[in-house]
């Protein structure tokens, strides 16, 4: 690896997967119809200020009915991948037993006009939206949940397994863990304590273990599956070799008892073990996991997933953020909070997207890319980016025209970091945009707007903005030409 050598540079792979993705709550609708069940975001867009502007995805960007229209829209983009995410509450409406045949049916149909399309089905399982009936008898908090998980999985591996080849079990369990369970900002909304967190942690990963399991065998071909791990990546802040050892221990080191590490979560999923300090930093909050646990949560992937936006620097031997710095809350990509010594905070002027924790690091992609391969995949399994994107107030402007050019600028930096990873000689195997359309962006509402394709919420009117124009060039060039 690290045999840096761009004359001669191979880049993206000919099969490379240009994508974009979306997820089931953000953008279907159809909250209740044709027999789906509620889910902890239907509740929690019901409780009295915990979404900003008091909206609610019932309706959404109404996909539900408007799929063949968008799926057409993304054939028009180039697009040879599409990330989505299946409704639980849908398929199956109270999370374990009877299952929903007309939601099943809305999946089918949903991948058979992609494959009509050329485009790449890839599947994520869990998006956030816990049927309610589960989340009433404990949701994450309760042990049984992998099994409820499994049995999901092993369903929806044999109703598209044969035609869906990329999926990705769990999408942020850290966000919706901590944000979720720990700070309460998301569904369901609790606060609870480190060691009722740090258990919902283990019953998570437990979730992906068997999940991935039941899913692989389900699936009627060989398929490749993964998660979606969020979590800020470190970036040295010039390449020394003391600043790039300091930023991967910045990386990999549990700093704090807030949740966010990303070793927490990593750790246990490709190397079959929680990081050694965790039981230190925890003290009496560890549950000390047993060897079966272990075994269960360490199944091989197929590739290394990451949603990334953004990134701390770190310089060795620097001072920390500051105290109202790590007091932030990152809903995309964990907190500062956990920050190590050695992170160095960005000047308060420093270009944000319309969320504050979005702060621009374009290198963010080949570092977290190159640190998750040396560590989890001895530099073999594909990276694939499962998210990356930017959020502004975009409109559609006097000339019909949707001008986002700072979102231009955003992805054309950050991949030109991801590129580099693939000069390298780092496997890369896709890369997806965050967000096909502008949708619910959870407790934020739908004021930031992520999407490539802007939509008018009133009339659901969709407009390439000219991120997606550029974003074709891309794909049509299999980024050659950035
Ligand atoms: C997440 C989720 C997405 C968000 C996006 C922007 O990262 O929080 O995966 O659902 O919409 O990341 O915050």
């Amino acid at each position: 690896m690290n045999s840096k050598n761009p004359s001669s540079a191979p880049t993206f792979p000919s099969n490379f997967l240009w994508g974009a993705a979306t997820a089931a709550y953000q953008i279907e609708g159809a909250h209740d119809l044709d027999g789906k069940g509620p889910s902890i975001w239907d509740m929690m867009c019901r409780k009295e200020g915990a979404v900003s502007g008091g909206v609610t995805g019932d309706v959404a960007c109404d996909h539900y009915h408007r799929f063949k229209s968008d799926i057409a829209m993304m054939k028009e983009m180039g697009l040879k991948a599409y990330r989505f995410s299946i409704s639980w509450p849908r398929v199956i409406p109270q999370g374990t037993g009877a299952i929903n045949r007309k939601g099943l049916d809305f999946y089918q149909a949903l991948v058979d006009e992609l494959l009509d399309a050329g485009i790449q089905p890839c599947a994520t399982l869990y998006h956030w939206d816990l049927p309610l009936h589960l989340h009433h008898q404990g949701g994450w908090m309760n042990r049984d949940i992998h099994h409820w998980f499994a049995e999901y999985a092993d369903l929806m591996g044999r109703e598209l397994g044969d035609r869906v080849g990329w999926w990705m079990t769990l999408n942020e369990p850290s966000v919706f863990i901590v944000a979720g369970y720990k700070d309460g900002n998301h569904a369901p909304g609790f606060k609870m304590s480190t060691t009722e967190g740090l258990r919902c942690v283990h019953h998570t990963l437990l979730a992906h273990g068997n999940g991935t399991l039941a899913l692989r065998a389900a699936c009627a071909q060989p398929v490749h599956i993964g998660m979606a791990p969020a979590g800020y990546a470190k970036i040295p802040d010039t390449e020394t070799p003391e600043n790039i050892e300091a930023a991967r221990k910045s990386l990999f080191t549990v700093a704090g008892q807030s949740l966010w590490d990303v070793a927490l979560w990593m750790d246990p999923v490709f190397l079959g073990k929680y990081p050694d300090e965790a039981p230190r930093v925890f003290g009496e909050k560890w549950h000390h996991p047993s060897e079966e646990d272990m075994t269960l949560i360490h199944q091989p992937l197929d590739f290394i997933g990451y949603n990334c936006y953004s990134g701390i620097r770190v310089r060795a031997g620097q001072a920390g953020l500051t105290d109202s710095q790590s007091a932030t809350s990152l809903a995309g990509g964990g907190s500062a909070a956990s920050a190590a010594p050695e992170d160095l905070a960005y000047p308060q002027e420093h270009p944000t997207g319309l969320l504050s924790w979005l702060m621009l690091a374009p290198e963010a992609l080949y570092w977290k890319g190159r640190f998750y391969s040396d560590r989890y995949g001895q530099g073999k399994l594909p990276l694939v980016v499962t998210e990356n994107g930017f959020c502004n107030l975009d409109w559609v402007g006097i000339d019909g025209c949707v001008h986002d050019g700072a979102r231009i600028d955003y992805l054309h930096r950050y991949l030109l970091g991801f590129r580099r990873l693939a000069e390298e000689g780092y496997p890369v195997g896709g890369y997806f945009q965050w967000s096909l359309m502008d949708n619910f962006e959870w407790a934020e509402g739908y004021k930031p707007r992520f999407g490539i394709v802007h939509v008018d919420y009133a009339t659901q009117k969709r407009t390439l903005k000219d991120s997606a124009h550029w974003y074709r060039n891309v794909i049509e060039s299999n980024g050659a030409n950035l």
